[in-house]
């Protein structure tokens, strides 16, 4: 491998080059060529000045992340960013792309950074349940402020070239080559002959005990059970409170805390998982994914309308057909009052939306969509509709376009099995809000080809979302698991327990809410429907609550109708327990014959928690998803499963399979056989072996 780090001298400036591609992460060998690199440009009398920079895409998108289990080996990236402050010559960081993490705490330990317009600077570190661990939290406060400081650690999200000037944070952008102007920065500073100006010696600015108590405040929700942020907090703090060399040593002993804590671990698995999803195993080399330069989405409801927002946000034109006049009119005027909304939020400028409209034109003929690359359908949820629908769009639509389905439980396999072109029908199932959440399950057909995979996978990420590529099954992966960890809430209903109950628990474990409340969100109708399509399939012998059919029979909606689960005053949506719920449950107990008990958090906790996992493990020995970290990377950005645990596979490594598997045996015995240890997990456990191993 060649040196990640090249030396150079241009005059009588020495310029030290990241070349450690793909990002230039600060491993090891990084550290060492930069601190021989400084070493070297100190003890030449012939260099004046010093410029670090990064080769290829970026500055740095950080401290190599793979190295985080390891103990740290010398020089650590403290001494070099130390070395790079203390250097007696003037030392300039030029960047180009990301500065991210320790990548940016370099640069601020440098004596002037200079960037182009393509810098993003950023301390991500709170999502991976770190915090700045080499002088970020002591040294960007000292230059921006602790209120902007706070802000910028704890969201861990990157500005721009402008606002990172604006914020003091670059010092100039370089309009024409970057190393070439951060070259002349560098004689110019020589030449003035100062000493050189180090961040540490400024003083942290804004640093009230008022700023810091809202913001611990405001955490207690925001990252309710996670650690890091408060160390964040905690760091800023002593910036602003303690001497420098102080503050950086406590610095330290709060990043090593969050970096060997679980939390931690899982967030840092969670960062592979996303990169491991977007591989597809058994893609041939050399694939290529097509153009996806115009798309088509068929129906404007909710859905439909979101996906037209997504992909328009994603500043790529798109038709939307609607037959119906009204609901296209509708459908249309949705998408430009969630425009109006973001723009009076101050999220995007009336500019971008005003552009993003300009993208999305409506039609009632299919005719129009003959030009698109790419079609989504999402239409209601009725296969002979579907069908209709793809018979018609496979008549219409060039032969190399790819006509995508956003079914959330039909079999795509039928679907394709409706055009001549199965190789390009796939499912691209969006999650609602589709120009909210980040989670795509990409459904590959029986027929579903490589190329067309490939495809809607790179596209997964033109729309900044995550894709997961999974099997055909009911209810694909996510919402397969869901029934599974849903039934057994029901069940827990009839056997003693009531809403309030089950919700506070699993909200305890670290989702934002509970099974019951998140339904009220979404509309009970929609599963209602789902449920009623399957009653004709739906196996004898099959255990199944009746209390959300009777609920819904009611006209209880959820937080549409003003009441499901839950009641909800005047319009609100605070979720008010309600008493003609209890006493349809306890009906339903009656009916059942079953002698309603107490039933305890942790019974609530094993049997929702592990009936997931267990589905999970299910699906993974079908070969419905090519890693068992995909099911992690389903169940965090499509249903909320808290980071800091990892995902549901991941966090039953840490459990233990065998624990699981027992337990699953154990409750299987009293409360029926879909608690039934699934073989794999069973397999794995009598192993000792973990889901990551496979
Ligand atoms: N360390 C090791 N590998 C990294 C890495 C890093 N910091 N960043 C990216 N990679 C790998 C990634 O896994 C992938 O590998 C490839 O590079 C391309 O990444 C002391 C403690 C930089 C914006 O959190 O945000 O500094 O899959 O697909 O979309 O205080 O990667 O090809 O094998 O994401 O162009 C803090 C994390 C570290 C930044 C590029 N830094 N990275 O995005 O490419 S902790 C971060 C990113 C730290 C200090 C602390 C993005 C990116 P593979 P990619 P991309």
């Amino acid at each position: 491998m060649s040196d990640p780090v090249n030396y150079e001298k241009r005059g009588a400036i020495a310029v030290i080059t990241l070349t450690n591609p793909p990002v230039n992460a600060i491993g090891h060998a990084v550290r060492k060529g930069l601190f021989a690199g400084l070493d070297a440009a100190a003890g030449d009398a012939s260099v004046t000045a010093v410029v670090i920079t990064g080769d290829g895409r970026c500055f740095s998108g950080g401290a190599d992340i793979g190295e985080f289990g390891r103990p740290p080996a010398p020089p650590t990236l403290r001494d070099v960013i130390e070395a790079a402050e203390a250097c007696p010559k003037p030392v300039v960081a030029a960047i180009h792309g990301v500065a991210f993490g320790g990548g940016l705490e370099l640069a601020l330990a440098c004596h002037q950074r200079v960037g182009d317009a393509s810098a993003r600077v950023s301390l991500p570190e709170v999502k991976l349940g770190l915090i700045p661990g080499a002088g970020g939290t002591q040294r960007l406060p000292r230059v921006i402020g602790a209120k902007r400081a706070l802000e910028f650690i704890l969201s861990g999200d990157p500005v721009g070239a402008d606002e990172a000037l604006s914020l003091g944070i670059i010092d100039q952008i370089i309009a024409g080559d970057l190393v070439e102007g951060a070259v002349a920065a560098a004689e110019k500073l020589a030449a003035e002959g100062k000493p050189p100006r180090k961040v540490r010696d400024l003083a942290a600015a804004g640093g009230t005990p008022e700023l810091f108590a809202g913001e611990r405040k405001r955490i207690e929700r925001r990252a309710r059970g996670q650690m890091a942020p408060g160390h964040c907090i905690d760091s800023v703090e002593n910036a602003c409170t303690l001497p420098f060399d102080e503050g950086m040593k406590k610095e330290r002993e709060y990043f090593e805390r969050c970096r060997d804590s679980d939390q931690s671990r899982a967030q840092r698995h969670v960062f592979g998982a996303e990169r491991a999803a977007a591989k597809v195993k058994d893609m041939p080399p050399g694939t290529r994914p097509r153009a996806v330069e115009s798309l088509a989405i068929v129906g404007c409801g909710t859905m439909g309308a979101g996906i037209a927002a997504c992909v328009a946000d994603a500043s790529l034109p798109v038709t939307v057909l609607e037959t119906d006049p009204e609901a296209l009119e509708k459908g249309l005027a949705a998408i430009a009052t969630n425009y109006e909304g973001a723009v009076s939020r101050g999220r995007i400028s009336r500019e971008q939306a005003d552009a993003r409209m300009g993208l999305i034109r409506g039609t009632n003929d299919y005719a129009d969509l003959a030009g698109a690359d790419m079609v989504i359908e999402a239409a209601f949820e009725d296969m002979d509709l579907k069908k209709e629908i793809f018979r018609r769009l496979d008549e219409t639509c060039k032969p190399g376009a790819i006509l995508a389905t956003n079914t959330s439980t039909l079999d795509i396999d039928q679907i394709a099995a409706a055009t001549a072109r199965p190789g390009r029908v796939i499912g691209t199932h969006f999650f609602s809000p589709a120009n909210v959440m980040k989670l795509m399950e990409n459904v590959r057909g029986a027929e579903t080809s490589h190329e067309t995979i490939a495809t809607v996978m790179a596209l997964t990420k033109v729309l900044g979302k995550i894709g997961v590529l999974v099997g055909v099954c009911d209810g694909f992966v996510g919402n397969r698991m869901y029934y599974s960890y849903t039934a057994q809430a029901n069940f827990l209903l009839e056997e003693g327990a009531f809403p309030e109950q089950v919700d506070r628990v699993i909200h305890g474990f670290g989702f934002p809410m509970g099974p019951f409340a998140v339904g009220d969100l979404a509309g009970l109708d929609v599963g209602w429907r789902v449920r009623q399509g399957r009653a004709k399939t739906r196996p004898p012998d099959e255990r199944y609550s009746p209390i959300a059919d009777r609920i819904c029979e009611r006209g209880r909606f959820g937080q549409k109708t003003g009441a499901g689960w839950y009641r909800y005053q005047d319009g609100g949506r605070k979720p008010l327990p309600d008493p003609e719920i209890e006493e349809l449950i306890i009906g339903v107990s009656d009916d059942l014959g079953i002698e309603r008990r107490n039933v305890s958090d942790e019974e609530i906790h094993d049997r929702c928690i592990y009936a997931l996992i267990n589905e999970g493990a299910k699906i993974l020995d079908e070969g419905l998803v090519q890693r068992a970290s995909d099911i992690d990377i389903v169940w965090i950005y499509g249903y909320g499963f808290p980071v800091w645990r990892g995902g549901p596979m991941f966090h039953a490594d840490r459990v233990g399979l065998d624990k699981v598997s027992a337990r699953l045996a154990q409750l299987a015995e009293t409360h029926g056989q879909e608690l039934a240890p699934a073989p794999l997990l069973e397999k794995l456990a009598g192993q000792g072996k973990t889901f990551a191993s496979l």
